[in-house]
């Protein structure tokens, strides 16, 4: 059964992979799963069609025969557990890899969805460049932390694993702000990310629907 995703008809992401879609399209590439994509638009997110699959009218959801679901994590540990590549063999491993899952999107990723917002909720406020100053260094602390953590290490625990996916996707969100250049194994480490091979053809399928989407 070829699972369907649902991604931005539009993405508002500029083609830069920045939507939720991407790391459920970069597993389903990593542990070689064929796929289709609905493409939703703002207005039917919101309509029951849509809200029957996710409560909060969001992208991306995850079917597969009687199976559906939201929450781009909980979609990249379901792929993990039912494929291989994405989590060790061995028990502990694996509980090291959902580990790292969890401290993307419930350690890392907070302070970098705060700052990636502020300029489209504060610009203009009379506070805005001491806002944006101190949510850039709660990012450092994070940035610093894993960074220390990270050292010379390819990865966050031996292998590939879905918690770096996940990891690489949320420094990712931080492209054009500079900080991740700050911590050069950081870098290197989003770099080593983007140039897998399944990366690259979730991006490319991404960036296709983008381009069709603005006419380019
Ligand atoms: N926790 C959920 C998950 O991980 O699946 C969050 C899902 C989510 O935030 N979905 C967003 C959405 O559907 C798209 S990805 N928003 C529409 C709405 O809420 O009405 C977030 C996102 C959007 C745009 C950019 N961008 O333009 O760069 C980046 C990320």
């Amino acid at each position: 059964m070829t699972p369907t995703i649902t991604a931005f008809e539009a993405s508002p992401d500029g083609g830069h992979g920045l939507a939720r879609d991407m790391p459920v399209r970069w597993a389903l590439e990593e542990v070689g799963q064929p796929y289709d994509v609905r493409l939703v638009s703002f207005a039917a997110m919101k309509e029951p069609a849509h809200l029957r699959l996710h409560p909060f009218g969001q992208i991306p959801t995850y079917e597969e025969g009687g199976l559906a679901l939201f929450e781009s994590g909980a979609i990249v540990f379901h792929l993990a557990a039912h494929h291989g590549g994405l989590f060790p063999d061995d028990a502990d491993g694996r509980a090291r890899a959902i580990m790292w899952m969890f401290a993307a999107l419930n350690t890392v990723e907070p302070p970098v969805v705060e700052h990636d917002m502020a300029p489209f909720l504060d610009a203009g406020k009379p506070w805005y460049d001491e806002r944006l100053s101190m949510l850039e260094d709660r990012v450092r602390v994070r940035l610093g932390e894993l960074s220390a953590r990270l050292g010379a290490a390819d990865w966050l625990d031996g292998e590939f694993s879905a918690g770096d996916l996940l990891m690489v996707s949320v420094l990712r969100r931080l492209a054009g702000s500079g900080l991740v250049e700050e911590y050069p194994n950081l870098a290197a480490y989003v770099a080593r990310g983007e140039a897998r091979p399944a990366f690259q053809r979730a991006f490319a399928a991404q960036l296709a629907v983008f381009n069709a989407s603005s006419g380019g």
